[in-house]
């Protein structure tokens, strides 16, 4: 992933979250720096600017209580065609959110890309949560609570795209890291599913780094492209408060960064969302650059090169 230019796509949708600021996103990451980190590591970085969503006839929510509905089936669709294009040019995508809603159309986009060139897509889910709840299972009635169901084919999502999808992803290439709470509903459908779930206990005992190698080996050898959602949440709030679904206990900052610089080390990496950033609630901005270094990790900024000789 290092010769091809990157694409900035910003994705201000904040439909999906249970409260406002968002749709501050895709700004604080351009005022955070994230071009110009990009820049100074050698990558040539296009910002596309934001996206906006499609207009969607008004329908309405299958159920009562999912909250935005009309709006996020917008984002989804303009998202989904956003990246199935993208993914068919020569470049890498970064995705500025915005709530993690937006991962309905990345992840999903992807997903048809990836299966019209004949390999298979993987997602790495670096999140607090699991975002697997379906439109039935949802309490909270947050469709940022539900994108990776959606992705995965979970039923009674067929509003979202306005027709069923057709190219989901296989529950058994998906891996959640760094998850520390997931609804009771939720977790019965992820055991169903056989979606990976790496939560904190097993960081804590194993250390992050031997839990990410065997699924980065796995996507090596099946040739797949790997796209990643990475959630503020999935940090511990002590260092990212610009979040409105803190969970205490998450991501250290060597984790978080060991997780990108492995990443980059692995070249597998296609795409890349950066979601629940709210700047509303951010501390001087320190959120929005942790973010932004976090990113310089993924594409190859390191303290020092590795030995060449053996001590
Ligand atoms: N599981 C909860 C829900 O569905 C919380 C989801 N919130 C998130 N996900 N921030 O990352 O409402
Ligand atoms: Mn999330
Ligand atoms: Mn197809
Ligand atoms: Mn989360």
């Amino acid at each position: 992933m290092t010769s091809e230019d990157i694409v900035l796509v910003g994705a201000p949708i904040e439909a999906g979250a249970g409260r406002r600021g968002c749709v501050m996103g895709p700004d604080a990451f351009r005022t955070a720096g994230i071009s110009e980190a990009l820049t100074d590591l050698g990558h040539r970085v296009r910002d596309l600017g934001n996206l906006a969503p499609e207009a969607v006839e008004r329908v309405s929510a299958p159920l009562a209580h999912l909250k935005n509905y009309n709006d996020v089936v917008g984002w989804t669709r303009s998202l989904h065609s956003c990246a199935k294009n993208l993914a068919n040019d020569p470049v890498f995508p970064i995705y500025l959110g915005g709530d993690h809603a937006l991962a309905a159309g990345t992840v999903t986009g992807h997903a048809a890309a990836a299966h019209d060139l004949g390999r298979p897509l993987f997602v790495l889910w670096l999140d607090a949560h699991s975002d697997f709840n379906t439109l039935e299972s949802t309490q909270s009635g947050n469709l940022h609570g539900t994108p990776l169901a959606f992705a995965a084919g979970l039923p009674g999502f067929d509003g979202f795209l306005g027709q069923p999808l057709t190219h989901p992803v296989d529950p058994g290439n998906i891996e959640i890291l760094g998850v520390r709470s997931i609804d009771p509903e939720e977790r019965r459908l992820l055991v169903k599913s056989g979606v990976g779930v790496r939560d904190m206990r097993m960081i804590d005992e194993k250390g992050i780094g031997s839990l990410l190698a065997p699924f980065l080996e796995r996507v090596s050898a099946e040739n797949g492209l790997l796209h990643v959602s990475l959630d503020v949440d999935f940090l511990d709030p002590e260092i990212a408060p610009a979040v409105g679904t803190t969970v205490p206990g998450g991501a250290t900052f060597r984790e978080a960064h060991l997780v990108m610089e492995m990443l980059h080390d692995s070249g597998l990496v296609t795409s890349l969302d950066l979601v629940e950033l709210n700047p509303f609630l951010d501390d001087r901005g320190r959120t929005a650059r942790l973010m932004v270094d976090l990113v310089g990790s993924l594409f190859g900024r390191r303290v020092f090169d590795r030995p060449t000789r053996s001590f």
